[in-house]
């Protein structure tokens, strides 16, 4: 097991506080589903002393009240079991003839029978493991003395169904916060994915326009740099192939310094697919993506054509060399992702794959780097009071803004340096607000401008959005006629 895999069980064990109580009745343990190795959930059980959960005739089953935490011990187990054997185990939330109010998680093998009974031992220690780090050890030592690699392990099935209880759906929906989720707009031209981390938080983690943008550029970047090095074949090698990465103004701070530390070269347009998608078409392969989830990968025919030839070179004298193989990722990836302006689903597809080919759960591909803090507001023209801190203006078309909107709001004259000036750009010494980022745009969709800040804090976000929010009104709003 790697770091990450550690981490990401200790980590995800506090999130899911075991149940508690003296009517807890001592055979239980439950389920949960995982759709790869990575995703493990788990939830530690301190359990009341003299309960000792134990796997039955047909895995776990207790009152349904209970059965929350221990759902993830079993979708651990699943992992494994479907790496050992190499193929997909089933997951079904049900307590079979028991009274309703009971439920359970039975395991079954590919063959269609129960899990195998050598390891229903591991099941029941699993269950009943103490606290994280205990857990850790055990599956730690599970996996070392059954001989299964899951360190860069690749991604396994598990399939789960339930019955028709009633407790069953918040089961599902227990195990579904483990997975990977991806969202569509309703023309679909627009991607993001998102991870609900956990149950009693009614908050999501997004992983947006920006974080999907990073994983294709590494994806790309590593199959070009395998692709360009030496190997002894007649061919045309020298080839420079340029990748370029387009944003607009709105890609979070922390996504623009990664990129830039991956040394990739990021130009930046007006918002806009038709702008992004201009840009993107001038390079042999241009990736774009706006944070709000519209972009696609753009491969010139020039490119392409090269790149064809220059497969088909590797094929006759190295075939199935890592060169080889890189080039035919791209031209995968040429014929997988839609180069038209918007297709979300080519773009969920070329995410799975790419994951998959990492090794990655959702969890690693969203460390890549934080999100800074940030807080997006609209100032609205004659009055539209919808929300805290919009601001009524005389009139957006005032606002005219240059450099692809990154910075400058050119006029009305003097409200960039206000806006400078609150964020602390003008003051050498004193950053108002450390890592600050702020700028106003006139929307192109709705009658508005819109404010957009970032900070080291949500306060300081919040605070600066509001800030300027004013100062919007105090250059256009009533008051200033
Ligand atoms: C439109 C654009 C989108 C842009 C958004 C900005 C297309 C297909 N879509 O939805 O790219 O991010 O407008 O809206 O061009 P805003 O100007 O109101 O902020
Ligand atoms: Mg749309």
């Amino acid at each position: 097991m790697n770091k990450d895999q550690r981490s990401l069980l200790l980590s995800s064990s506090s999130r899911f506080p075991p149940p508690q109580g003296p009517h807890f009745s001592p055979s239980r343990i439950f389920p949960f589903l995982s759709t790869e190795f990575g995703f493990w959930f788990v939830n530690f059980e301190m359990l009341t002393p003299g309960v000792k959960l134990s796997y039955g005739t047909a895995g776990f089953r207790a009152d349904a009240s209970i059965l929350q935490s221990t759902l993830y011990r079993v979708g651990i187990l699943a992992a494994p079991r479907a790496l050992k054997i190499q193929s997909v185990i089933g997951l079904m939330i049900t307590a079979s003839h028991n009274k309703v109010s009971d439920n359970g998680v039975k395991v079954a093998d590919p063959s269609g029978g129960m899990l195998s009974q050598d390891w229903e031992p591991f099941a029941d220690t699993l269950t009943n493991a103490r606290d994280p780090q205990q857990l850790v050890h055990l599956i730690a030592e599970f996996v070392e003395n059954e001989k299964i690699a899951v360190d860069g392990a690749k991604s396994v099935e598990i399939l789960l169904a339930r019955d028709t209880r009633s407790s069953g759906e918040s089961l599902v929906e227990a195990a579904k916060q483990l997975f990977r989720c991806a969202s569509l707009d309703g023309d679909a031209d627009r991607l993001v994915y998102f991870i609900v981390p956990s149950r009693s938080s009614n908050k999501i983690e997004l992983v947006d326009g920006d974080k999907i943008l990073s994983l294709f550029a590494i994806f790309i970047k590593e199959q070009l740099s395998i692709l360009s090095k030496e190997i002894d074949v007649n061919g045309n090698n020298d080839y420079q192939c340029r990748l370029g990465i387009v944003q607009t103004a709105y890609p979070n701070g922390a996504s623009m310094d990664y990129l830039k530390q991956l040394g990739l070269e990021v130009t930046f347009t007006p918002t806009g697919v038709k702008y992004l998608h201009e840009k993107a078409a001038k390079y042999d392969i241009g990736i774009y993506f706006e944070a709000n989830g519209h972009g696609t990968i753009l491969f010139s025919e020039h490119y392409l054509r090269w790149l064809e030839t220059r497969t088909t070179e590797l094929a006759d004298a190295f075939k199935g060399s890592e060169q080889h193989k890189a080039a035919l990722r791209i031209l995968a990836v040429s014929e997988l992702i839609n180069q038209a302006v918007g297709d979300a689903l080519s773009g969920v597809l070329l995410v799975e794959v790419i994951l998959k080919h990492m090794g990655w759960s959702i969890q690693r591909w969203n460390e890549l780097y934080q999100d800074l803090p940030s807080r997006q507001l609209k100032a609205s023209f004659l009055g539209h009071l919808s929300i805290l801190w919009s601001v009524k203006v005389m009139d957006r078309t005032a606002v005219v803004t240059e450099n692809a909107e990154t910075v400058a709001a050119v006029t009305p004259p003097g409200i960039q340096e206000a806006i400078d000036a609150e964020t602390g750009f003008s003051l050498l010494i004193a950053v108002k607000y450390p890592r600050g980022r702020c700028f106003i745009r006139p929307s192109g969709t709705e009658d508005v401008i819109r404010v957009y800040a970032e900070a080291s804090t949500q306060n300081a976000a919040d605070s600066l959005a509001k800030s300027v929010a004013k100062l919007v009104d105090q250059f256009l709003g009533f008051g200033s006629s």
